[in-house]
């Protein structure tokens, strides 16, 4: 009885030393995103064949994933990561950003699908035009 509980109270103090913080999630699955995002732009640029399928794979990857970071900024989360306090005094336009990132995401996936490579551009643009422009108002330099 008594290891037994010595065990699952190491257990559990190893899950809370070992577990991310929501800033170290949030990094993850933007990096998550930016593998994908990557992928497609070296199609878009024209380094790598286009390859319809494949490319419309990783388009719909990036929609599984592309909300994800954005449910890891809750409010006080802001120590050892380069989140700006904006994000949650001004938090009507940081979530205006998500919107309109998100939006164009689907876009993009839906070009993909109709193998469009005219559209495919556009979109790809206008979601690396979001990137910078909530990195700009929200992210701070690196630390
Ligand atoms: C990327 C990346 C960004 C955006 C931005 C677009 O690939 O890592 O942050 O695109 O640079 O302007």
């Amino acid at each position: 009885m008594k290891s037994s509980l010595l065990l699952l109270c190491t257990l559990l103090c190893a899950q809370s030393v070992l577990a991310d913080t929501p800033a170290q999630t949030r990094v993850k699955e933007f990096k998550t995103l930016l593998r994908s995002f990557e992928s497609m732009g070296t199609v878009v640029r024209g380094r790598d064949a286009y390859r319809p399928d494949v490319f419309a794979r990783q388009a719909a990857t990036l929609k599984a994933d592309a909300g994800k970071p954005f449910a890891n900024f809750p409010a006080g989360s802001q120590a050892n990561s380069r989140a700006k306090a904006e994000i949650w005094s001004q938090n009507a336009r940081f979530k205006n950003e998500q919107a309109t990132f998100l939006q164009r995401v689907d876009t993009l996936d839906a070009a993909a699908r109709a193998k469009d490579m005219a559209a495919i551009r556009i979109s790809y643009g206008a979601i690396a035009q979001s990137c910078k422009s909530c990195h700009d108002a929200f992210r701070g330099p690196a630390k």
